[in-house]
């Protein structure tokens, strides 16, 4: 199965992305994560990134492809994957679609979570007092959000108009999350 997890910061993608790794048995490939663990290795990649993240800006095109081609060197990608946080602009979506098909490979669904932003707010509020993330803080979320609008979700328009989109409901428990996730993925078109 390979996966394209779409949602504005917050909605849960990459908590869910944890559990789908363990259901679909395919490796979970974080954009954030990855550049997340440069900053923490202060590599010049990391040293490069760490204040656009932390602005909320999105980290530029070029460091993100280079870093999706390295991850997708590897062989744990053959099976299949759950790409989390990428694409992030259209740029990236054509990116992704042009390393697919050098690699001879499609992905099967883009699901977008959708949570109402008031409940985003209120979750990444609860995140940067549980993990002090420095991209959670009010002004960065606000910042995140709308580039969300501007950027990625014209990514969510476009795989909807080529009918590759499952628009999953992200509100409520985990279970309930990801129950919908898999039943979407299953019946391959939009639930509710
Ligand atoms: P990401 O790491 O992708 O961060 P995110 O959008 O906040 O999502 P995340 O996966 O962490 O949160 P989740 O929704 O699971 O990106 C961080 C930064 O990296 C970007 O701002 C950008 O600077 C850079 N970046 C990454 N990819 C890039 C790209 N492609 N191009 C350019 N720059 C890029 O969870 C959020 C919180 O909600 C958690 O506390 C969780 O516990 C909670 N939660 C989840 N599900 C819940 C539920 N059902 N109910 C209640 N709480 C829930």
């Amino acid at each position: 199965m390979r996966l394209v997890l779409l949602g504005a910061p917050g909605s849960g993608k990459g908590t869910q992305a944890a559990r789908l790794k363990e259901h679909l048995q395919v490796p979970h490939i974080s954009t954030g994560d990855l550049l997340r663990a440069e900053v923490a290795a202060g590599s010049p990649l990391g040293l490069k990134a760490k204040e656009v993240m932390a602005r909320g800006d999105l980290v530029s095109d070029e460091i993100l492809l280079g870093m999706l081609k390295d991850r997708f060197s590897r062989d744990d990608t053959r099976a299949g994957f759950i790409l989390d946080g990428y694409p992030r602009n259209l740029a990236q979506a054509a990116a992704l679609d042009a390393l697919l098909t050098e690699l001879g490979q499609k992905f099967d669904a883009a699901v977008q979570l959708v949570v109402d932003y008031e409940k985003i707010i209120a979750r990444l509020a609860g995140r940067a007092q549980a993990e002090g993330r420095t991209d959670d803080t009010p002004e960065a979320v606000r910042h995140r959000l709308a580039v969300y609008e501007e950027k990625t979700a014209p990514v969510v328009d476009f795989y909807r108009q080529q009918g590759e989109l499952a628009v999953v409901n992200g509100e409520g428990t985990l279970d309930e999350v990801f129950a919908r996730i898999v039943e979407a993925i299953q019946r391959g078109h939009e639930v509710g």
